[in-house]
């Protein structure tokens, strides 16, 4: 831990941490209007890294404006399907030629390990928007037959077109920063919307690298405009904008209250990818070599910080004891350390605030008579490292399985009978995802179909693509990102009817 302020940067990495980090709008790096700045943070060492340009709501409205005049008037207005397809495309070449750069920076920023960044993160997001600059040419409405009781004998021709929903607000989180910001431009782009985008004050960096190569790709001025910011201030601005169409919102479940509130003002349409408490299922008839890592992994994986993370570990009352084990022992292996150690599996969390947030969890579980089979604790004193954690003796009804604690924390309970399973897995406020391990084929679909969440994983857990729509039920969210589905958010439904 102590080593991780002397790792040396890539060149390219620290020449850009160097530049000033400004504000995207109109196709033009610009001042915070105040003229102020914000302080980002390397979570493994808790040191300043870069000064950042404060956007507030005055930057946000010189966004918005550029955004309504490049989509209303600007060349992208004129584009044709094929350009706007071939210009993300050339975004994904332009990312994918400088791939070790983004990992570097996704991984001093956020804390994530290097070899992740560099495996997941940016490649997941140079295929998002390769997937999405192929839809800009398919976006299709159809032909519907009509009759209309009230003109007999008269011959009506009907059609739908979708339409680009207009200007879109996004706001998105620290724990993917890259990824979450092309699973939110690609889709955007390829209806032909024009969009403001403000990334999480905790990771704004990747964000900023993106908008060069986006100058870079030859996208027209206004079409991209990038306000790093504070949430109460830029975010709640761009939420509740009167001259925003849209607002696509991914983070807790809470902040997306807020942004339903603000949208209200223009019922401006909005999409939210929210929080989750995702259960885990692991059959006494699974594959215990594959399931026991892959529910470590399930919550483990970026430390926890996954909305979809496995944080509710169901276990078969007869295999209890050897899952919990077996899990411990994977959780005992991850090597903690800062993310840009290329041996590191594990680094640290995001943010001091996301520090004390888990280990006011692990205080909850263990007062309230949770066990640590292991961690149960911050790492050190200096960055925000916290131990694996694995809790036994826990109840239902605790807070530390009720909650989500977007951390390396995971919950275990066992089960006997698949009724109690089934309600006990659906008892969440939330339903974003699910995992079950099981040979029996029947059981695995009987079960996925009764399970109350967007994403249910069989004999897996974390498998994304960019054509698998993935989003929430209940407090999770509203409509799904990726897929064909997600072009629903960026598009309107035109009906044209033609007397002939
Ligand atoms: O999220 P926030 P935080 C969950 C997770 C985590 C908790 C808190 O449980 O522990 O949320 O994290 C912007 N109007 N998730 O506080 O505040 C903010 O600037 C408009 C789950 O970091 O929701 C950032 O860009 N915007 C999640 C974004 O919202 C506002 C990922 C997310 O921040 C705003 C992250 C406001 N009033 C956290 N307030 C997931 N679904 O993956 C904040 N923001």
């Amino acid at each position: 831990f102590d080593r991780a302020s002397e790792i040396q940067l890539n060149s390219q990495v620290s020449s850009f941490l160097k530049q000033p980090k400004k504000l995207l709008i109109n196709g033009k790096w610009v001042d915070a209007a105040n003229g102020k700045t914000f302080p980002v943070y390397n979570p493994a060492t808790g040191e300043a890294i870069a000064q950042v340009a404060e956007g507030t709501a005055e930057d946000i409205n010189q966004a918005v404006k550029a955004a309504r005049q490049a989509f209303e008037n600007g060349p992208w207005s004129r584009i044709t399907v094929s350009d706007r397809g071939k210009l993300i495309w050339k975004l994904a070449d332009l990312l994918e030629a400088n791939l070790e750069e983004f990992a570097e920076l996704e991984s001093i920023d956020n804390g994530k390990p290097i070899g992740v960044a560099r495996v997941a993160d940016v490649p997941l997001a140079i295929d998002l928007l390769r997937y999405m600059a192929g839809w800009a040419t398919k976006i299709e409405g159809s032909t519907i037959p009509i009759s209309v009781p009230y003109d007999p004998g008269s011959k009506y021709f009907a059609y739908t077109q979708r339409e680009p929903v207009g200007v879109v607000g996004q706001i998105i989180p620290w724990n993917f920063p890259l990824l979450m910001a092309a699973w939110k431009l690609g889709p955007a782009l390829a209806a032909g919307c024009t969009i403001v985008l403000k990334p999480a004050e905790q990771t704004p960096l990747s964000a900023l690298r993106l908008g060069e190569l986006i100058c870079e790709a030859g996208f027209p001025d206004g079409v991209v405009n990038i306000i790093p910011g504070y949430g109460e201030t830029a975010g709640a601005a761009l939420a509740a904008h009167p001259d925003v169409d849209k607002v696509a919102f991914t983070g807790s479940t809470e902040v997306g209250k807020l942004i339903v509130q603000a949208a209200a003002g223009n019922l401006k349409k909005v999409s939210l990818e929210l929080g989750g408490k995702s259960p885990n299922i692991v059959f006494k008839d699974s594959d215990l070599e594959t399931a026991i890592p892959g529910a470590a992994n399930a919550i483990f994986f970026n430390h926890g910080q996954c909305c979809c993370a496995g944080s509710r570990l169901y276990v078969e009352q007869s295999i209890f004891d050897r899952v919990v084990e077996g899990v411990a022992e994977q959780g005992k292996k991850i090597k903690v350390g800062p993310g840009l150690d290329p041996t590191t599996q594990m680094g640290p969390l995001v943010s001091d605030e996301q520090l004390d947030r888990v280990c006011g969890y692990l205080q909850s579980g263990l007062s309230e008579g949770a066990t640590a089979v292991i961690g149960g604790q911050r790492i050190g004193d200096k960055g925000y490292f916290v131990e694996p954690t694995v809790l036994v003796n826990t109840k239902q009804t605790m807070k530390v399985v009720q909650e989500e604690i977007f951390g390396p924390v995971v919950t275990v309970l066992p089960f006997q009978e698949i009724d109690e399973l089934v309600s006990i897995a659906n008892d969440s406020i939330y339903g974003l995802a699910a995992g079950i391990w099981t040979k029996d084929i029947a059981k695995a679909h009987n079960i996925a179909s009764k399970l109350r969440a967007g994403t249910v994983w069989i004999n897996c857990y974390n498998i994304f693509d960019a054509a698998l729509p993935f989003g929430g039920y209940k407090q999770s969210g509203w409509g799904r990102e990726m897929g064909r589905e997600v072009l629903e958010n960026y598009t309107e439904v035109k009906s044209v009817c033609v007397k002939l």
